[in-house]
């Protein structure tokens, strides 16, 4: 049985089996107190000389740390264990006797990125997994009530969505391709079939930023929905966010209390989220004493400044054309902007997403791109999307780790994803 049902299903004086590893261990003669983890929790095993087989007793305490055992035992009440209950072994086989573990308490953070293979055993990281699995799944079942069809992309691509500074590129046999920096273009093309598409891939770029929100490799969740327009677009961010956080509290409260995260905090997290424009956003960074010009990007301390105080995510609107791709639809009422939206999420942890509505004139997208010198030919089949029948749409891509490392209150966005990948790291 699992750690966490015997906690909440078992009874007092019956007898349970279980199998995990070894947290941690102490032997004091006649007896050893192990501490076993499963993949639901901890659980104190006393092992009592006199109560097992002698092999039992002998492997018990020969067992290092992070070896993996089968136990069986009777439940009994102990305030000295982990949750205020233990087992009483009747036997203790080990499966596979451990080496001594390299990792012990208050290693460095480099030693423990080195060993992120053994490192992603640790209650932190478990949790973490948990509550992202968690957000997927609040992401998931929003999307199948909303009637989005989930589609599958590719990851290797010969054009660059979000501009060529970030791109990794590769040898495609004789052709040069590139890791997808986002499936946004090929949801266009989808959504003009299903209407409402999403996609979960890993999105890569090339950059060489070492921030506590970059990663070179991350998963994103993108949306594309047909007749939308970027109203439409922002009030789908907020209700999918508001899911997925809501599913969180819901199913994973208690590695959300473990990691720092009051329950509490994330119930605010409701639509309508606050909008704010562009041109908004500069004036209050100004009376916050910012020096700051129109047209300038905002880095991370102008997205700490306009969210430190709150616990709802902003959207920010309508930016100056110069600070976003080509795709993006005109805002007839701010020509100098367009009609798009990031989300930030509060108390400064920065952007989660990015979105708007995509420009369906195939003339101005020429413009732009000539403009911007992007070459025809790849963009070819995309543009092509203008000529058969186009309609109004719009989309969005979220960062799945930005928003774990806000849920979970992490520090940095590599423990957001079990093996990280950054400028100067790709083991393990
Ligand atoms: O560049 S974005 O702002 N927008 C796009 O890629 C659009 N083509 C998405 C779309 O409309 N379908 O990236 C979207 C989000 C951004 O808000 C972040 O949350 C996340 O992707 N993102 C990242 N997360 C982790 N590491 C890095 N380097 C990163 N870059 C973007």
């Amino acid at each position: 049985m699992h750690i966490k049902d015997i906690f909440t299903r078992g009874r007092e004086g019956e007898e349970y089996a279980l199998r995990g590893w070894i947290y941690r261990t102490r032997s004091s003669g006649s007896i050893v107190f192990t501490v076993l983890r499963d993949a639901t929790g901890i659980m104190q095993c006393t092992v009592k000389k006199s109560s097992v087989p002698p092999e039992d007793f002998e492997s018990a305490e020969k067992a290092l740390v992070e070896s993996a055992v089968e136990c069986r035992g009777i439940l009994r009440k102990d305030m000295r264990g982990p949750g205020g209950m233990e087992i009483q072994a009747t036997s203790f086989h080990v499966i596979s006797f451990a080496e001594p573990f390299p990792i012990t308490a208050s290693q460095s953070e480099p030693f423990l990125l080195e060993n992120r293979h053994l490192w992603v055993r640790s209650r932190e990281q478990n949790a973490v997994m948990k509550v992202k699995e968690a957000l997927l799944r609040g992401a998931r079942e929003w999307f199948r009530e909303h009637e989005f069809y989930e589609v599958t992309p590719p990851v290797l691509t010969t054009n660059a969505c979000e501009g060529g500074t970030t791109l990794f590129s590769l040898k495609y046999f004789d052709e040069q391709a590139y890791l997808s920096q986002s499936a946004q273009f090929y949801l266009e093309a989808l959504c003009m079939s299903l209407e409402l598409v999403y996609a979960l891939t890993p999105s890569f770029r090339a950059e060489k930023s070492r921030t506590p929100r970059h990663l070179t490799e991350y998963w994103h969740l993108e949306g594309e929905e047909a007749f939308v327009d970027n109203e439409g677009n922002m009030k789908i961010q907020e209700e999918l966010i508001s899911a997925m956080v809501a599913e969180a509290v819901r199913s994973r409260g208690e590695e959300l209390e473990f990691l720092g995260r009051k329950k509490e905090e994330l119930k605010e997290i409701e639509p309508p989220f606050e909008k704010i424009t562009y041109d908004e956003a500069i004036q209050h960074l100004r009376e916050k004493g910012r020096e700051i010009s129109w047209g300038d990007d905002f880095g991370a301390e102008e997205e700490r400044m306009l969210t430190q105080d709150s616990l709802r995510p902003l959207f920010v609107k309508n930016y100056p054309k110069q600070l976003k791709p080509f795709y993006m639809k005109d805002n007839e009422e701010d020509p100098r902007t367009y009609k798009c939206a990031d989300l930030l999420a509060p108390e400064g942890y920065g952007e989660i997403i990015g979105g708007s509505e995509r420009e369906t004139d195939y003339k101005k997208l020429v413009e732009r791109m000539n403009a911007q010198g992007l070459p025809f030919e790849p963009y070819r089949w995309y543009l092509d999307l203008r000529k058969y029948g186009s309609v109004q749409h719009s989309g969005f891509g979220l960062g799945v780790e930005r928003v774990v490392r806000w849920v979970c209150k992490l520090e940095h966005i590599r423990d957001a994803i079990p093996f990280p990948r950054t400028p100067s790291r790709i083991y393990p």
